[in-house]
């Protein structure tokens, strides 16, 4: 062998030792660190997605190198409604949870899922944020072994038709498909808006409205847009049905592992993820239906009134109903 043949084969040992050492080095480090895993359905464009990154920000400032947050949307790691099971076993530390995933296993939580309770945004964290929220995120840790954090508001949800026709009245949507996330909680909502309730994952929507399997979708006007579901559809239908929200929250086992001041942190982090959601999503619905006109979406303003009495009608002879602690509709009304 030569010397430069020689010299080469001893630089790329001594490059190799380096590699093996720093790839060491990274991964103990990475190992110390207190893993986050999130998983959400949400896709990129979307407020509740992007809000996970100010979650990883925040708690890269406020505490440097403590946690290894990793980001999975579109329901890359977990498919939608399996995320507190996923957290139960284990496999998963954080989510957002919606009150109808909550509802399945804390039944007096489907109050928050009735359509026309919560009035607005503003409402919604008023009621999570004050002594209703309390007494319930209780519940949630004990029954579903989570801790929740703080919460998103996920927006206003709305009818979108496949085609435009004639909606005043929940009677005028009878025979139409609409899809619903699948769960009896969800299609409840569906069918008490007068519609023929039909299961779908969100990750299926864009295509069903394309083909066809489904006449129409419900979400909230912000995920219309960063799902692009406009481009697959003629017509919203301004029903306002249900001030819907996301709960930040972590597994109680990944929760009693952390120290004071790091639950302090992840907290803060939570209330700024969250509170970064909220502002742009109710900036971008107070302006957004104009971008539907130009997309040439018809906009129409139904008899609300009218669904409301009939949704809330559905509600109140519900078994949904019979589980509601008494006087909290009452408390729920009254926080102002
Ligand atoms: C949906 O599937 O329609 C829904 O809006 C339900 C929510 O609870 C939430 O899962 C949301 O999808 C996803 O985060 C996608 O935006």
């Amino acid at each position: 062998m030569n010397v430069s043949s020689r010299l080469g084969r001893l630089l790329g040992a001594a490059a190799f030792v380096v590699f093996v050492s720093t790839g060491t080095t990274q991964a103990a480090f990475a190992q110390s660190k207190l893993l986050l895993r999130i998983s959400t359905p949400a896709v990129p464009d979307d407020w509740h997605a992007k809000m996970w990154t100010v979650l990883k920000d925040a708690l890269e400032r406020s505490a440097p190198g403590q946690f290894d947050v990793q980001i999975h949307l579109n329901a890359s790691l977990f498919k939608q409604g399996a995320e507190p099971a996923a957290m139960a076993r284990g496999n998963l530390e954080m989510t957002s949870v919606s009150a109808f995933d909550i509802a399945k296993l804390v039944p007096e939580f489907s109050i928050f899922t009735a359509g026309y309770v919560l009035r607005d945004p503003e409402h919604q964290q008023k009621v999570f944020n004050g002594p209703i929220g309390l007494d319930m995120f209780r519940a949630v840790s004990s029954k579903m072994d989570v801790t929740v954090l703080s919460t998103a508001y996920l927006g206003t949800r709305q009818v979108n038709l496949r085609e435009a026709r004639t909606v005043r009245t929940p009677a005028d949507l009878k025979g139409v498909k609409l899809r619903m996330p699948g769960s009896k909680e969800w299609l409840f909502l569906g069918e008490a808006l007068g519609a023929t309730a039909t299961p779908l994952a969100f990750g299926e929507v864009y295509l069903g409205l394309k083909t066809g399997t489904i006449d129409a979708q419900d979400n909230p006007l912000p995920t219309v847009r960063a799902a692009k579901f406009y481009e697959v559809t003629r017509q919203l239908v301004l029903t306002n049905h249900l001030v819907d929200g996301l709960f930040i929250a972590v597994a109680n086992k990944t929760w009693n592992a952390l120290s004071a001041a790091q639950k302090d942190k992840l907290t803060e982090a939570a209330r700024a993820a969250a509170q970064f959601n909220n502002d742009n999503r109710i900036r971008e619905e107070a302006q957004i239906v104009e971008f539907f006109r130009q997309q040439g979406l018809q906009v129409s303003i139904p008899d609300v009134e009218a669904f409301r009495q009939t949704v809330q009608a559905a509600y109140a002879r519900s078994d949904y109903a019979k589980v509601w602690p008494a006087g909290l509709l009452d408390r729920i009304n009254a926080t102002r």
